[in-house]
């Protein structure tokens, strides 16, 4: 039992040791302890970072929505399992309790059950936060349908892109959705989307926004009517503990993006595991985590890891600016929040403005602050640290990815002593590695290196969806026997990690991981466009914003350079989304090549950031001369 719950160092010591010499012991016993199972496997852990396979609990069946829902029933049926805070704020709250959302989940599994959903099939979610989000996973999960939710900040491209992918035959979305003083036309999006996406059958919609919207005869319905006449009772999918429970994507430095496949028993367990100890979550906290569900922290940290442990969870529709900046502050005020997890691009973006809206609210109800994303600079720590938690609540800086499930390297609040800028120390189970450029190991302290880990847990992603060579090539094949993550790290003294960024062509922008390749992609779609090339440069509240170096065609040279700069990233939004825009787009003649003909990113990255005091060796480019160039016109 003691395993479950850790409240000290010296136990989180004791813990990690045990977790790491008998790593299958260990699972085995936080598995059968805390969550319920239809049977027990017959083995814990096979695994080969070669093929790779990974197998967790194997032969164990489960549905893991009786973990998150119907055990808690008994002891828990009148608990509030969500809050969900509108947009508005003069629009009431509205508290789910257990009992409710264990109905509402079983209405809806048996509204897709009726629309011929089955185990296996996929469905695509695109909601604004809102219950129905939840639900609608959940509801998915019920009947072992896999769900793919496309963050509802994505164009219609990206989203027929990633429903086609995965051969959706379903979409789940909203008449329309709210942020701040604006409302999105949600299901526009989606029609355009689906004139590329014949795979699709049915589109339930949820009515939020009430504006008029097309209703495609014998494709399209409004879920609400089904849900009033769907019985409130469904019977749970039985699954395997290998059964895929989502795809989710992500973006990667080439190439169309991932559907990270994450599978039902590993990845409830490490998810269930974490958010207890990474949270010091006790029975009748109310914990917020700040993220959309679209991306995987929603996933783990909202939804699947908070419900496990039947706990109160918070879902905030709208956005920290509406309607004045101290928004996230009467939130914590207003439903007395204890534990409250974001991003560090919206702390230094709240960080930007006056102190009162943050002094008039109070505060006192915090004892947990996380921070997810990207690296938490300083300032942005001290900040958090001193403003929001008083010097009172302990900061847990949780590294880890879409890939990963769950949180890798973070602190357990009131048990590892913090320090700004380190996300410290390994969580239970985890064994990272820092490698040099030669592919070897460095051991002991006050080394930097790449990031890998070097033996698996049990929420990492088994596959990419309908491309498992690309899932070996990219995680597996860099570094033998070793999941390489992508990011850079360094090991201090003490042994603490600091997550120094990525080390590939992924940029975060605001939080958002962003490929340079579809981006490039999608500008050089532009009729006056010959070639561009993607860099980040340091940005005070995104952390990077994107630079782009555009050659025009011929056509494009008499063309007024704003208007230009306009067209791309008006191309770029519909593409991909407005988070993708570049920031600055200058106009070169020609970009730094190698022999072999790749662009020198190292190069323009440093222009980019005007940091051109050492720009390394350039003698290696077939164009030296341009240069130069690019340097005199750098914006
Ligand atoms: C959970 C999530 C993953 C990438 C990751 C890294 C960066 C996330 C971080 C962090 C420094 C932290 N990242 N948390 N960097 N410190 N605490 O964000 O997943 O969207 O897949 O992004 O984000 O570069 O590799 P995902």
């Amino acid at each position: 039992m003691s395993n479950y719950h850790i409240k000290h160092l010296e136990e989180y010591f004791q813990v990690y040791r045990k977790s790491v010499r008998n790593p299958e012991a260990f699972w085995e016993e936080i598995a059968e302890e805390h969550f319920v199972w239809r049977k027990r496997w017959d083995n814990v852990l096979s695994w080969d970072f070669k093929k790779p396979e990974i197998k967790w609990f194997e032969g164990a069946k489960l549905n893991i929505t009786e973990n998150c829902l119907d055990r808690h029933l008994p002891t828990r049926g009148t608990k509030t399992a969500i809050i969900f805070e509108p947009n508005n704020p003069k629009e009431e709250a509205i508290h789910i309790t257990y009992r409710q959302l264990h109905e509402r989940v079983c209405r809806m599994a048996n509204v897709l059950l009726d629309h011929g959903v089955k185990k296996g099939d996929r469905v695509c979610i695109y909601l604004p936060m809102i219950p129905e989000l939840a639900v609608a996973l959940l509801a998915c999960a019920r009947i072992g349908a896999i769900h793919s939710v496309v963050f509802a900040g994505f164009s219609s491209n990206a989203l027929s892109t990633r429903i086609n992918d995965s051969d959706c035959k379903m979409v789940i979305t909203s008449d329309g959705s709210f942020r701040g003083t604006k409302s999105i036309d949600l299901k526009g999006i989606v029609d355009k989307a689906l004139e590329e996406c014949p795979g699709v059958e049915n589109v339930l919609v949820v009515k939020r926004t009430g504006s008029e919207i097309y209703m495609e005869a014998g494709r399209d319905k409004w879920l609400q009517p089904l849900l009033d006449e769907a019985y409130a009772d469904c019977v749970a999918e039985i699954m395997d503990a290998e059964d895929p429970l989502f795809i989710l994507y992500t973006s990667g430095s080439t190439g169309t993006p991932k559907g990270m496949v994450h599978t039902t028993a590993g990845y409830m367990v490490y998810t269930a595991y974490t958010f207890k100890n990474v949270f010091q979550y006790t029975e009748n906290d109310v914990y917020w985590c700040t993220a959309d569900i679209g991306w995987i922290t929603g996933h783990s940290y909202i939804v699947y890891g908070p419900l496990a442990n039947g706990a109160t969870t918070l879902m905030f529709e709208g956005v920290p600016s509406y309607p004045d900046f101290g928004r996230f502050w009467d939130v914590i005020q207003k439903h007395k929040v204890n534990q409250f997890y974001t991003a560090p691009t919206a702390i230094r973006a709240l960080a930007k403005e006056n102190l009162e809206y943050v002094e008039k609210h109070d505060l006192s109800s915090l004892k947990v602050l996380g921070s997810v994303g990207e690296p938490i600079n300083e300032e942005a720590w001290h900040w958090y640290n001193n403003n929001i938690g008083k010097k009172n609540s302990p900061i847990v800086d949780t590294w880890w990815q879409t890939e990963t499930g769950g949180i890798m390297i973070t602190p357990i609040p009131y048990v590892t002593p913090t320090a700004p800028t380190y996300a410290t120390l390994p969580f239970i189970g985890i064994q990272p590695a820092l490698m040099d450029e030669n592919a070897k190991e460095l051991k002991g302290n006050q080394v930097e290196g790449r990031l890998c880990i070097k033996f698996p847990w049990p929420a990492i992603a088994r596959t990419i969806w309908g491309n498992h060579d690309r899932y070996r090539d990219t995680y597996f094949s860099a570094y033998e026997n070793m999941y390489f993550t992508g990011d850079g790290a360094l090991r201090d003294a003490v042994g603490y990690y600091r997550i120094t960024g990525r080390v590939d062509d992924v940029i975060i922008v605001s939080g958002h991981n962003l490929g340079t390749a579809p981006i490039e992609d999608s500008i050089n779609e532009h009729p006056a466009v010959a070639e561009s090339a993607i860099v980040g440069f340091p940005h005070d509240v995104k952390g990077n914003a994107l630079y782009g170096f555009v050659i025009l065609k011929e056509t494009g040279e008499s063309r007024d350079r704003e208007n230009l700069r306009k067209e791309i990233n008006q191309q770029i939004t519909e593409h991909i989304g407005p988070i993708a825009k570049l920031d600055k787009i200058q106009f070169v003649s020609g970009l730094p090549k190698t022999r072999s003909g790749k662009i020198m990113r190292r190069i323009l990255r440093k222009i980019a950031s005007n940091d051109t005091s050492n720009l390394g060796d350039t003698s290696t480019l077939l164009n030296p001369e341009i240069v130069q160039e690019i340097m005199d016109n750098a914006l």
